[in-house]
């Protein structure tokens, strides 16, 4: 190990699959062609996608204007985001297309066509405007996962309004910080949503962060929960009324390829939310060629079912723009995964013939906690092909998912991107990549990635800084309203090349694996140890669901390895077994002090593992911030826990 070496790499995974030859028949991409062609000229490149993808009202002038950090795409080109995500596919006869089918988690369902959805959209685009809202103004909504709320997003977009969607599960506070820094005009919300059998009241949060927001005008109100809600004279009002007298036609009108379609709230580790910037032509590009070869669509066969909420960026960007940009049919699912069973996402997929599911790590083990009798009750054989998105898949979950949800049969797509990136841009092509559990593969054609160790130089093999070399279409633009900070926070770690926290590790044959956050990196005697390679080893013994790795602050060490443990149903096992067990697999400077055995593991509302309260607990400090926690009660009881459970020696 060198001093410059950013991250130990310890376990290598050497399981691989190449696509079938039944799968690579029909892939829209079968050999490595594609890859070379971006990395000829990955301008040239992305500006064949752009025209190929979508439709243009007039052609751009330059195809990419880069001054670090600012970059322009398709510069001087005009396009409407929702015409190309609706207009386009009627006015080409495929109106009556399902757009979506919704599944409200009580049950009930939806059918919305194409033609639906273009109906509603204009409708609604009118409401906006008899509001005041005018190209360039900012609109909030705080909704349930239900198709308004994509009707909302795709209004905005008809009439150059910028969007910015808020999780419905964050807190009253939370929404007022984001309304408020983007000083948005109109808040489009519901009464209450389901969630878990029961209706969670959304206008009441909504009115209690009402209370501080001084920009606010008006407030559109969708009838979802049923629940009693009070309305504001003057300033709130039914989306079903102000449909019912809206004008149907509200027409297209074409908008800067710039023009900023939406912000997008992350919380970062420290200081206040960054309102991340995403504009039109680039973002639409890069999510429509994404969606189509990352997840090989078809889209006159294919039912693709991406799990996120419309709140984060993977469900602004693979339920909203990149496949109904593409004409995809799609599944929308209001509620949690285990109402009223714990097998609903399989009855789901069953029901509705789902060909393509794409979710998370974190759900992934929680399934395998549930159990493998719960997809194997369900007939799954329409499934072709599957995704990961926003953690490290550790190779024993991607192993279950491809067995128990692919029966074998489909390839596993680990796809790595962020809120500030837009779209994918790691990740596998089905039909041309050969994979390994647990590792991303490579960058997108049209991508450039470079590993570098503490002083930006290249890493050829082993642990690293994850870098991006060069622009790409649906990057961010900036932090909504500090450009200063968007500049030092992502481009001046390594100079000339953007930076956003994650590490990885390269193998011999070149296969990128992500590492998690670099902050979450342990130091344990001069050994830099990410967490996500012990999380793993853990994972891979047979007793084990998920699992959390912090180190905390240790006399001899420096720091200490420790780990919660999830298991899965029914299993046992012995805390030292599982110390043995990471010894065997990685080696014994990686082996946990203390493991402690929780049902559950502190986790986001978008489902990532939070270290850093696991990290508070472990040195028994006093938590800080937990408003952002999905379940707070998790870590009382590790508190109770580790308080109960010595650390020994
Ligand atoms: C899409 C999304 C971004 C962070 C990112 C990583 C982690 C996401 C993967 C992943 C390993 C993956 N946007 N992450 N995908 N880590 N493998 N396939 O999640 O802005 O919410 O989060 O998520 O740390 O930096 S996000």
């Amino acid at each position: 190990m060198t001093d410059a070496q950013a991250i130990d790499a310890l376990g290598w995974e050497r399981r691989t699959f190449p696509p079938s030859e039944a799968f690579k028949q029909n892939a829209l991409v079968s050999d490595t062609s594609m890859y070379d062609d971006g990395a000829a000229d990955y301008e040239g490149f992305w500006a064949r996608q752009a025209a190929d993808l979508l439709t243009w009202s007039k052609d751009w002038t330059t195809t990419c204007d880069w001054k670090l950090p600012a970059a322009q795409w398709f510069v001087g080109g005009e396009l409407n985001v929702s015409y190309n995500c609706l207009d386009r596919h009627v006015l080409a006869g495929r109106g009556d297309k399902v757009a979506f089918h919704f599944e409200g988690e009580p049950g009930d369902t939806r059918t919305i066509t194409y033609a639906d959805l273009l109906d509603e959209t204009q409708r609604f685009a009118n409401v906006l405007k008899s509001l005041g809202i005018v190209k360039g103004d900012r609109v909030n909504i705080y909704m349930p996962m239900i198709p308004e709320a994509a009707i909302a997003m795709l209004a905005c977009a008809r009439i150059g309004a910028a969007h910015s969607v808020v999780f419905g599960g964050f807190s009253a506070l939370s929404l007022t910080d984001r309304i408020n820094d983007a000083e948005a005009k109109l808040l489009i919300t519901a009464d209450g949503g389901w969630r878990r059998g029961e209706v969670f009241p959304l206008k009441q949060t909504a009115d209690e962060a009402l209370l501080h927001t001084p920009t606010i005008t008006d407030v559109v109100v969708v009838r979802r929960g049923g629940n009693e809600v009070s309305m504001q004279d003057g300033r709130d009002h039914w989306y079903h009324e102000l449909m019912a007298t809206a004008d149907p036609v509200c027409p297209a009108e074409p908008m800067d390829s710039e023009q900023l379609l939406f912000l997008l709230y992350t919380s970062g580790t420290t200081g206040r939310p960054k309102g991340i910037m995403h504009t039109s032509g680039g973002y639409l590009t890069q999510v429509a060629f994404t969606h189509k070869y990352v997840f090989d669509l078809h889209p006159e066969t294919d039912v693709f079912w991406c799990t996120a909420d419309v709140g984060w960026i993977t469900g602004h960007s693979y339920i909203v723009y990149g496949p109904l940009a593409n004409g995809a049919t799609q599944v929308m699912y209001e509620g949690v995964p285990n109402f009223p069973g714990n097998d609903r996402m399989w009855q789901i997929i069953e029901k509705y013939g789902v060909t393509i599911f794409y979710t998370a790590p974190t759900a992934i083990r929680t399934f395998m906690k549930w159990g493998a009798q719960e997809p194997a009750k369900h007939d799954l054989s329409s499934v072709r092909l599957l995704g990961s998105v926003g953690e490290p898949i550790n190779p024993e979950a991607w192993m279950w998912y491809q067995e128990h949800i692919g029966g074998g049969r489909c390839p596993v797509v680990d796809t790595w991107w962020q809120t500030e990136t837009g779209a994918i841009m790691i990740s596998p092509l089905p039909g041309a990549t050969t994979t390994k559990p647990g590792s991303a593969t490579f960058a997108l054609p049209g991508i450039g990635t470079e590993l570098v160790d503490e002083n930006g130089e290249h890493v050829e093999h082993g642990g690293g800084y994850l870098t991006l070399t060069q622009p790409w279409p649906a990057m961010l633009r900036g932090i909504w309203g500090d450009p200063e900070r968007y500049h030092e926070t992502y481009w001046t770690r390594f100079p000339g090349r953007y930076f956003a926290g994650d590490g990885a590790k390269l193998d011999d044959d070149g296969y990128l694996w992500l590492l998690g956050r670099v902050d979450d990196v342990m130091n344990v005697s001069g050994h830099r140890i990410s967490t996500t390679e012990v999380e793993s080893a853990l994972v891979s013994h047979p007793a084990v669901a998920e699992a959390a790795v912090v180190g905390a602050n240790d006399p001899t060490t420096g720091q200490a390895i420790i780990a919660y443990v999830t298991l899965r149903g029914g299993a046992e096992v012995d805390e030292q077994v599982l110390r043995n067990h990471v010894g065997t697999e990685i080696g014994s400077i990686a082996k946990p002090k203390a493991i402690y055995f929780t049902p559950d593991l502190p986790k986001t509302r978008s489902g990532k593992i939070m270290r850093r309260l696991l990290r508070d607990v472990a040195e028994g400090r006093n938590l800080g911030d937990t408003t952002t926690l999905a379940d707070a009660s998790v870590v009382s009881e590790l508190q109770r826990r580790a308080s109960e459970v010595p650390p020994e020696d």
